[in-house]
């Protein structure tokens, strides 16, 4: 999910942007995750032939279980994470070391000891991250033109909740796990913030540019990952630019680095590529009003921002923190405005305490209480509680400074924006990048 800039902000970047070269720094290419294997020693031969003497023995000896336990992902997903790793310990997204004066915490005795500290919520987190990746990957394959955006933001909700075992129904499970702000599907020059409403009827087509944000949850441990889908080739630099930028932002990040050199480095690949649509070719922009973000427990935006452009911010990354980089590139103006019907809302963290008059607008506060705390949701998750005719009393919370509203946010009308994001843990000796997969 994204962060806005404050436009000050923006603007300078603008304008101290204007005839930069860009040398574009190859981006790092991505590990694989490592597979965890699920041999079966003492199966029988598949070939149907009689097992030998020694291995009837064996079996004898160690006896198979009568319930055999799915050790393989359902498609669409439906095991519980818990189900397929039943150690409890999740796979570890992708570890990079620290560079030039943080080199010593790679071997440093006092940060290992630091690092093996607290790994619940680094269980937490790659809990999540597992959940992200089993979801996108089937993701990616089931999405097609003609599917319309509510089915594919349930398709990816449903399977979020089934793999973290928090179907969120009742007071509180939401809040444990599960989805951790609503799906974000951004087609072409919408680029951040649009999830459907109920009723909505958008379809996506064939020469669409859609970019899928979603979070997964653990005890407010929040994974936020984005990856966006074309059809058409012509926009294949226009996705590759994005990923660049992306890779080249979190290799980039680390322990005391300065948000103003992250940006600057993002700008630089981001805006060495073009992209030929039709007969006019575009250079590629950063949208440089949109920013990643740190992450806090329960809080999507942590209060830190990571800009994508050029700019002033000497803001150092600090050791413990977590942060998801997002970039956004675009062949309109790389400026993004508030449009369209809003469904992304997030109870402020400072909100204020109002005596509320409204009793709708009491009720709707108790119900967000319980469900989301400070967890962004959408309209669609208020429908599925059993809610209904709340919007008077939603937007006064929103008018009360209670509840914040995210409207989406849109660039120029016809122009095309993707989105790549992933979430880090700057640990105490090395970055683990947790949403990193095979696929981005
Ligand atoms: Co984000």
């Amino acid at each position: 999910m994204a962060a806005q800039a404050e436009d000050a902000m923006a603007k300078l970047a603008l304008s101290e942007n204007q005839g930069e070269a860009a040398a574009a720094a190859a981006p790092p290419a991505a590990k694989p995750e490592a597979e965890d294997s699920d041999d079966e020693d003492d199966a029988p031969p598949a070939d149907g032939s009689a097992p030998t003497a020694a291995a009837k023995k064996k079996r004898k000896r160690k006896p198979k279980k009568k319930t055999k336990t799915p050790t393989t992902q359902t498609s669409p997903p439906s095991v519980p994470l818990s189900t397929l790793f039943p150690s409890g310990d999740y796979p570890i997204g992708e570890e990079s070391p620290y560079r030039d004066d943080n080199s010593f915490r790679t071997t440093s005795e006092e940060k290992r000891h630091l690092d093996r500290l607290d790994m619940t919520y680094l269980n937490d987190f790659r809990r999540g991250a597992e959940v992200h990746r089993q979801v996108r990957q089937w993701a990616q394959g089931w999405i097609k033109p003609g599917m319309g955006l509510t089915e594919i933001a349930e398709g990816i909700e449903g399977s979020v909740r089934a793999l973290t075992g928090h179907q969120g129904l009742e007071d509180g499970d939401n809040i444990a796990g599960g989805v951790a702000f609503p799906t974000g599907l951004n087609i072409n020059h919408i680029a951040a913030h649009y999830s459907p409403n109920a009723g909505n009827k958008t379809v996506v087509k064939q020469e669409d540019v859609m970019c899928v944000d979603f979070g997964v949850h653990i005890n407010g441990r929040i994974v936020d990952s984005a990856f966006t889908m074309s059809w058409d080739p012509v926009y294949d630099p226009l996705l590759e630019a994005v990923k660049a930028a992306t890779n080249t932002g979190v290799a980039a990040a680390g322990i005391d680095v300065r948000m103003c050199d992250i940006g600057e480095q993002i700008q630089e690949v981001m805006e060495s590529y073009e992209v030929t649509i039709g007969k006019e070719t575009h250079p590629v922009k950063c949208i440089r009003n949109l920013n990643g973000h740190n992450i806090g427990q329960w809080k999507i935006h942590g209060g830190k921002s990571v800009p994508i452009v050029k700019n002033n911010d000497t803001t150092k990354m600090e050791e413990g923190e977590v942060f998801a980089i997002e970039t956004f590139g675009s062949t309109g103006v790389g400026y993004v405005r508030d449009d369209l019907e809003c469904s992304h809302y997030a109870k402020a963290a400072d909100a204020p305490h109002v005596d509320l008059r409204l009793t709708s607008a009491k009720n709707l506060l108790k119900v967000i209480n319980k469900s989301f705390g400070t967890l962004p949701f959408c309209r669609r998750y208020l429908d599925r509680l059993g809610q209904d005719k709340y919007l008077l009393g939603l937007n006064n919370l929103v008018s009360q400074g209670i509840v914040e509203a995210y409207p989406p946010l849109v660039d120029k009308k016809g122009s095309y924006t993707a989105q790549f994001e992933h979430t880090f843990l700057l640990r105490p000796n090395c970055k683990e990048v947790l949403s990193r997969g095979d696929d981005y």
